[in-house]
């Protein structure tokens, strides 16, 4: 034998080696899918990035995926099966879709937990078996209801003259929860109840807002203050929007959002005020990474989460985004 191919024979060795260790060592990671409703939102945009940091940090790899409908969701987790991954993490867009998304993931042995928006049941009850991580979305309502009567408090404007424009979304539990705590917080302050107008919204964005808000306005002519609230910032940016558009002024409008994203950095850096007033910011960062640990944790030590796991929040407004955003690691 002569020694190149002794070289060659040792190195093909080498590599037959090496790609065995490779594939014994792919059977033992973990592939974790996360898969949210809105992928082009700021909040689920960093949800997923803190998840793959974590991942990046802890030796798993996450699979960032978008389901904006039944069928997404269900084409997504065939391809998550096919890539090997033992679970997800998912935020569904439409909640009453769990028990078809957990009959799917069962087929193929995944675990699954939920974050932000809780899985109904046929029996239309939140499903206690699926792992949850949300919001306190009555509290954090609450924060939104208090928030405003204190700047109308600030502002002068007696509660009988001002229109409150709420943006409802009651097919989704959180949403529900979130405004129902706004209203009621309102209402304690003061706030007239025959005040209150109502603008369904049949999604959780800007757009369908802005669609719910406008003929909201266009009926109610004789306010010219107003404050608005819904279940995220998405949304109440649609109403300020369409407040805009209406023609009424920055300062005849305080809407309150929820969630600290990139829309409401993107809003508090104009170089003018407009009618967002302020959000009631949670860490999206924690639940993206709180969400996949938990999920990685089952799935490596054999520890299910906690059934629901909640989650407080913070007003930021313009004159304090940038500390909060901080304190919060957005
Ligand atoms: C829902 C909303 C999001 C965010 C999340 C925590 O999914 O649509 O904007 O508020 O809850």
């Amino acid at each position: 034998m002569t020694l190149t191919s002794h070289f060659a024979r040792l190195a093909l060795g080498g590599a037959i080696a090496l790609a065995s260790l490779g594939s014994a060592q792919a059977q033992d990671d973990t592939t974790l899918g996360f898969i949210v409703k809105k992928p082009e939102q700021a909040w689920f945009i960093n949800e997923q990035k803190a998840a793959t940091a974590l991942g990046e940090e802890q030796g798993f790899e996450v699979v960032r995926l978008a389901g904006e409908d039944g069928q997404q969701v269900l084409s997504a987790i065939d391809n998550l099966h096919s890539q090997g991954a033992q679970g997800f993490v998912i935020c569904p867009p439409d909640v009453r879709l769990g028990p078809a998304i957990m009959n799917r993931a069962e087929q193929y042995g995944m675990k699954v937990v939920t974050v932000d928006d809780r899985f109904v049941g046929s029996d239309g009850e939140p499903m206690e078996g699926v792992p949850h991580l949300g919001m306190s979305g009555y509290k954090i309502g609450q924060q939104v209801g208090n928030a405003i009567a204190d700047e109308m408090d600030a502002r002068g404007w007696d509660p009988e003259e001002v229109a409150a424009l709420r943006i409802t979304n009651y097919e989704l539990p959180t949403a529900k929860e979130r405004t129902d705590g706004a209203t009621d917080a309102l209402l304690e302050s003061g706030f007239p109840e025959d005040n209150i107008f109502d603008a369904p919204q049949q999604n959780s964005d800007t757009a369908s807002a802005f669609s719910a808000a406008s003929p909201v306005f266009a009926k109610r002519g004789d306010y010219e203050h107003w404050v608005i609230f819904a279940l995220n910032e998405e949304s109440v940016l649609g109403g300020v929007r369409a407040s805009e558009q209406y023609g009424l002024d920055a300062e005849d409008v305080i809407g309150v959002g929820i969630n600290g994203s990139g829309a409401a950095f993107a809003e508090f850096s104009r170089e003018k005020p407009t009618g967002f007033h302020g959000t009631v910011a949670v860490s999206s960062t924690m639940h993206g990474r709180k969400s996949a640990e938990n999920l990685y944790e089952w799935i490596t030590e054999g520890d299910k989460p906690q059934a629901n796991t909640v989650t407080g929040g913070t007003l930021m407004t313009r004159d304090n985004w940038e500390s909060v955003r901080e304190d919060l690691g957005l």
